[in-house]
Order: C-alpha cells, then sequence, then structure tokens
C-alpha cells in the first residue's frame, strides 16, 4: 500500500514537559497537529521502523481517534508490527510491562494522567523508549527539535482497525495485533507479591477495603487482580468502568479529588484500608482507618519493609526519590546501608538509575511509587505491595506507619499548588528568588536558619547528563526544607508548586495537624516568594 506525504508546518510549542506533551484537545483536534508529533517520533526513532511499537492510552476523550491515525502512520513509517491495547487502552505501567516483556523498540501513550478528560479538556501523548521508561530528555529534545522543522509527513488510507476484538490485522505491510494487556501485568504482580497471604487477608472476613478506579484506565486491572485473582469482595472496585470523561471528575488520587474514598475510610464504619489511582494509573494514594499515607512516607515504609514482598525478599540495592519529595526514604537507606539519590521532578530520571541496577525502589511526592519492575510509577503496584505488607505484618495502616516514624521520625510534610496562574506572574515570582537566593544562607527566618539555598541541577550519574533549572530548594539547619517549582504537566497558565517538609524526632509530637506543625514554614515560604504580591493568591488551589 502506497503512503501519502502529506505537507505541513510545524506548530509552535511540541515541546514534551514533565511527562510527555500535554495540551487541550482541541490543540490536538487541529488539522496535522498529532500527525507532526508523531511523524517527528518516527523521523528520531529510527529503531522503530522495522521493529515493534507498543501503543496505548488512557481511554479518555479522542484516544480512539488518535490510535487509528497513529496506527495508519506506523504503517507508513514501516514499523513491522504494533501492539495495540485493546479499546485503544493501556495503563502507563502496562504499556511499560508489555514495552519491556515483548523486548519491543518502545510505545506510544496516549494520556494526560490525572488531569480532567473531554471534549475541552486535555490530551497527551508521550514516547517511551525500549526500556519501556518515558523518553529521557536527549530524547524528548531530540523529538521537539523535529517538530520546529516538520515539512512532511506519512500516513497510508485504510479502514480503521477495530480495536475492541482481541486478534491481528494488516495495515498495509504493518501487523497490528489487539492485545489484552490484563493477564501479562497480572502475571507480573503475581510473580512480585505474596498472593496467598493477601488472599488469605480478603477471606479473613475481618478486613475490608475499597479501590476507587476514578472511571479511569486501571479499572479492568484493578477488577481482575482484587476481585478475580485475590478474591476481594465484587464491588471492591468502585468506579471501574473507564469513561472518555472519567465521569466529569479529575482522575488525581487525592484527598481532594477522591473525596468519596475518604469518606468511606473515616469515621464509625470506616473501612480498613482504601486506595486510587489516576487516569492512565501510575499514581496511587492509600488510605487506612482515618489515616491518610503521605506518597513521601509510603516509600519509605516501603523500602524499610521491602523484604516482606517475594518479589523483593533479597533487599533493595538503593532508592531515588524526586527533590521535592521529603526525606523520609534517605533515612531508611542510611539505615540500611544502600544509596539514597535525589533527582529531578519526572520519571523519566529514574530510568538509568533503574536499567544500572543502583536502584529498586523509586518515588515521587505526587503520588507515585514504583520499583524496577517497569520503568514507570504503578499505582496498582503500590497498592498490592501495601496491602502484602498488611497481610504479613496483620498491622493497621496507621500502626504501621506510626512506628515507622518511632523508629526513624516523621517528616511533616505538605504541598500548596496555586493553579492557573498568570504566567509572567509565576516567571517574575521564580526570577524573583534566583535574585534572593545567593543571600539566603546564613539567614535567621523565623525559628529556623537557612543552611543552603539553590537552583537544583542534577548530574545524572550514568550518563553525565545535566538537567538545569529543576526547582529551587532552601534548606534549614534543622533539616526543613521549601521547595518551589512550576508544574511541566499543566495545560492552562502556570502552577506553582511548593512544598514544605520538616522533621520531628520526637515521637510524642508525631501526632499534631499536618498543616499546623508546617504554619511557620508555610509562612516562610508565601513570603518569601511574595506569593500573594505577585499572583494575587491568598490561599492555595489545592493542598496535599
Ligand atoms: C507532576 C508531578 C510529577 C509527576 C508528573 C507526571 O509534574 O509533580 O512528580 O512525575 O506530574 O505524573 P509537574 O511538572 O506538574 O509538577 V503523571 O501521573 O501526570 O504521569
Ligand atoms: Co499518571
Amino acid at each position: 500500500m502506497q503512503a501519502s506525504v502529506i505537507s505541513t508546518t510545524p506548530f509552535d510549542g511540541q515541546k514534551p514537559g514533565t511527562s510527555g506533551l500535554r495540551k487541550k484537545v482541541n490543540t490536538f483536534q487541529q488539522p496535522h497537529y498529532l500527525e507532526n508529533f508523531v511523524q517527528a517520533i518516527f523521523d528520531t526513532q529510527i529503531k522503530l521502523r522495522g521493529g515493534t511499537l507498543v501503543l496505548g492510552g488512557d481511554g479518555r476523550f479522542y484516544n480512539r481517534e488518535a490510535i487509528q491515525v497513529i496506527l495508519r502512520m506506523a504503517a507508513a513509517n514501516d514499523v513491522s508490527r504494533v501492539l495495540v491495547g485493546k479499546g485503544g487502552i493501556l495503563s502507563t505501567p502496562a504499556a511499560s510491562c508489555i514495552i519491556r516483556k515483548y523486548q519491543t523498540q518502545g510505545g506510544i501513550i496516549l494520556s494526560a494522567s490525572h488531569n480532567p478528560g473531554g471534549p475541552s479538556e486535555d490530551f497527551g501523548i508521550k514516547f517511551n523508549i525500549d526500556a519501556g521508561g518515558p523518553a529521557p530528555e536527549s530524547v524528548t529534545n531530540a523529538i521537539y527539535e523535529r517538530t520546529q522543522r516538520i515539512d512532511q509527513y506519512q500516513i497510508i488510507e485504510a479502514d480503521p482497525v477495530d480495536l475492541d476484538q482481541i486478534g491481528e490485522c494488516r495495515l498495509g505491510e504493518t501487523q497490528v495485533q489487539v492485545i489484552d494487556p490484563v493477564a501479562d501485568y497480572a502475571d507480573l504482580m503475581a510473580s512480585l507479591f505474596d498472593f496467598d497471604a493477601i488472599q488469605a487477608l480478603f477471606s479473613s472476613g475481618s478486613f475490608r477495603m475499597r479501590f476507587d478506579a476514578m472511571h479511569a484506565v486501571t479499572g479492568p486491572y484493578a477488577i481482575e487482580i482484587l476481585e478475580h485473582r485475590l478474591g476481594a469482595e465484587p464491588d471492591t472496585v468502585m468506579n471501574g468502568i473507564p469513561l472518555e470523561d472519567f465521569g466529569g471528575d479529575h482522575p488525581d488520587p487525592n484527598l481532594v479529588h477522591a473525596h468519596e474514598l475518604v469518606e468511606l475510610t473515616s469515621g464509625a464504619e470506616a473501612l480498613d484500608f482504601g486506595a486510587a489511582s489516576d487516569g492512565d494509573g501510575d499514581r496511587n494514594m492509600v488510605l487506612g482507618r482515618d489515616f491518610f499515607v503521605t506518597p513521601s512516607d509510603s516509600l519509605a515504609v516501603l523500602a524499610a519493609n521491602a523484604q516482606l514482598a517475594p518479589g523483593y525478599k533479597q533487599g533493595i540495592s538503593g532508592v531515588a526519590r524526586s527533590m521535592p519529595t521529603s526525606q523520609a526514604a534517605d533515612r531508611v537507606a542510611e539505615a540500611l546501608g544502600v544509596a539514597c539519590f535525589e533527582t529531578p521532578t519526572g520519571w523519566k530520571f529514574f530510568g538509568n538509575l533503574l536499567d544500572a541496577g543502583k536502584i529498586t525502589l523509586c518515588g515521587e511526592e505526587s503520588f507515585g511509587t514504583g520499583s524496577d519492575h517497569v520503568r514507570e510509577k504503578d499505582g496498582l503496584w503500590a497498592v498490592l505491595f501495601w496491602l502484602n505488607l498488611l497481610a504479613v505484618k496483620r498491622q493497621s495502616v496507621a500502626e504501621i506507619v506510626r512506628e515507622h516514624w518511632r523508629r526513624f521520625g516523621r517528616h511533616y510534610y505538605t504541598r500548596h499548588d496555586y493553579e492557573g496562574v498568570d504566567s509572567t506572574a509565576a516567571d517574575g515570582l521564580v526570577k524573583h528568588l534566583y535574585i534572593l537566593l545567593p543571600s539566603l544562607p546564613g539567614q535567621q527566618l523565623g525559628d529556623f536558619k537557612v543552611a543552603f539555598a539553590d537552583d537544583f541541577a542534577y548530574t545524572d550519574p550514568i550518563d553525565g547528563s545535566v538537567a538545569k533549572h529543576q526547582g529551587i530548594r532552601i534548606g534549614f539547619e534543622d533539616g526543613s526544607r521549601i521547595v518551589l517549582r512550576l508544574s511541566g504537566t499543566g495545560t492552562q497558565g502556570a502552577t506553582l508548586r511548593v512544598y514544605i517538609e520538616q522533621y520531628e524526632a520526637d515521637s510524642a509530637r508525631h501526632d499534631r495537624p499536618v498543616q499546623e506543625a508546617l504554619a511557620p514554614l508555610i509562612l516562610i515560604a508565601r513570603e518569601l516568594a511574595q506569593i500573594e504580591a505577585r499572583t494575587g493568591r491568598t490561599e492555595p488551589d489545592v493542598i496535599t
């Protein structure tokens, strides 16, 4: 079949952010917009010619149309085989699993993750390399550069592929396989966790849980694993049917957007365990009875208890956390005598460390936790890890975390997000801080003395690549920190994220309300950054 060569001109701003290219749906719907970006992937990722591509998305609005376009472009660009998820749907961690398991040359994932979906909401696309992880900056920069010069793309004319039937078909010379990714992913989970112990916990009759799939991609995976393989009660999975608009909500597993689950785990009738994941299934939130596990703590607890899960019984080689994530994991690494790495925000920075075997576990404060089993953060994996701990320890979530704090101390932690801020004001705020930074060390701010203040840069220990301007860190002598950075996943204006952390060794002081415990540092951050004066905001939009 002859491929058509279509003339095109570059679009501004096709630069991937923290995790791929994310824009409003109507931006992607412009003629040639998606095609230009996809052609830039094929032009720069030459291993895909003659190779195998994994393709799927989180099922949001425009997913199906985009899949059909990418399939016809893959055929025109000599990709020999495409593995596409049934219905065009693949969770991000399942895509990573499939890329690795079938030794493919990479994958294209269509997702805007936790951002809302629908005709006037968000869409996204990203490329994952053959190791299964999000493309490193060298690759995303090459793709971006190509989008700035692109003048044509290739596509074949063909009828749409039936995405709803498992099976094979040909599109030109390209073999398209519609696969059921749930089984491969579930098998991987069964190889890592003690399914017998979790099954026994579920059948004990004394344990009640819910998993909130938030009408996003994990529903089918969670139903198969939790209800079918592990014998959890039917209806353990709530909002389990993926919808194009996620039921009109933000598929963002935090205390604000997963409030239904929060209510189920609070009060007299509270469940023992609640968990949720996001639009594309890579994030997780873990709740106990009247208890919220901060993602930074979750990473630390999993690291400290890793050997209780069969997949990690040999122990861990090291851990990594993104820079704004609390230092709770650092203390565990120190106790275990393993390395702890501090990387910029975004999962792509963990890839080399995982590939080199330097780390086994990694995580981000933004509800992301994962390990070397795939190269993405993995929501259900984290939930199963917690279930494995609960089943083996026979303690409540709160008991496990409190015991952890008694041993390692507590890192009080919060993140304040100011969304949809005027971009010029946000840039001005960051510039103001850059100017302030050199004068801060040694200064006394309230009860806190500044130990260091910098514009975080990271040199990858494996390939020596350098990532600059990854956020502003202000560290105090007692180990407390204020971190500020602008989001790289938003689609409207700027989002300012302010991260606050304070260490408390004394277990008599581990039960304070978080916002109260951190109030002095929160105030210092607001004043230093002149948040109100520069953005007009007196309160954050989201507090996690
Ligand atoms: C946010 C989080 C970051 C995460 C990224 C992608 O990025 O802070 O930790 O890796 O989202 O997560 P930003 O630049 O908006 O702060 V997901 O679940 O969107 O793939
Ligand atoms: Co996500």
